[in-house]
């Protein structure tokens, strides 16, 4: 009997130290940013390509990330327009608009760390990169 009751404190005295430890890690794992970079691609100017740094909040959106560069750094200006499926349109970057009438717009593809392109199948306003995304934004045609 009094085995069995030492046992059971034990555990508990076991469990209330070690507690705090188990709810630091959960909250640090909450509060986690990542860093991803942004590249800007056009053919039609110079310098052709632009890098841009930031982190992105846990599991945030590329709206976000994009926001949160263009409030720090003049060399970065987009402009979106919202569509009532879809969420924002990527318009123009850096003063270069898109346009129907010549087929051109700013096509949104991510490389993630292992090098493969993708084309995301969601515009800036859904897409969540992923930690160490280079996620760039290429004039192009259609
Ligand atoms: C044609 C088309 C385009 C053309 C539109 C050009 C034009 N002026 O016609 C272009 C090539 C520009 C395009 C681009 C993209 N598209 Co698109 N597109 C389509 C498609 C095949 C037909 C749309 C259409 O003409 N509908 C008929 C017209 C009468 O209706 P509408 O409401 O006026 O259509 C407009 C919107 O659909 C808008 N639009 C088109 N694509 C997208 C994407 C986003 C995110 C937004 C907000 C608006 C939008 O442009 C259309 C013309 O003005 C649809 C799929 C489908 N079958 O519906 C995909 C579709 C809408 N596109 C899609 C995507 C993902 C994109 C891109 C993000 C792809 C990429 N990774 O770059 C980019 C947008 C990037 C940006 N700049 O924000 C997805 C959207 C899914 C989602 N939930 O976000 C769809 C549904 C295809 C899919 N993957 O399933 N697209």
């Amino acid at each position: 009997m009094a085995f069995k009751v030492s046992v059971l404190l034990s555990v508990f005295i076991l469990t209330y130290l070690l507690a705090p430890l188990v709810f630091t890690c959960e909250n640090s794992d909450i509060q986690k940013s990542y860093p991803i970079s942004l590249l800007v691609y056009n053919s039609h100017v110079s310098p052709m390509n632009l890098t841009f740094y930031t982190d992105i909040a846990y599991r945030g959106i590329l709206l976000g990330a994009m926001r949160k560069i263009q409030a720090v750094d003049k060399n970065f200006t987009f402009t979106t327009v919202e569509d009532p499926n879809y969420g924002p349109f990527l318009v123009s970057v850096n003063g270069v608009a898109g346009n129907p009438a010549e087929h051109t717009y700013w096509e949104l593809l991510v490389q993630p760390q292992n090098g493969t392109i993708i084309r995301p199948d969601v515009g800036v306003g859904c897409y969540i990169p992923n930690p160490y995304d280079t996620v760039i934004l290429k004039f192009t045609t259609w």
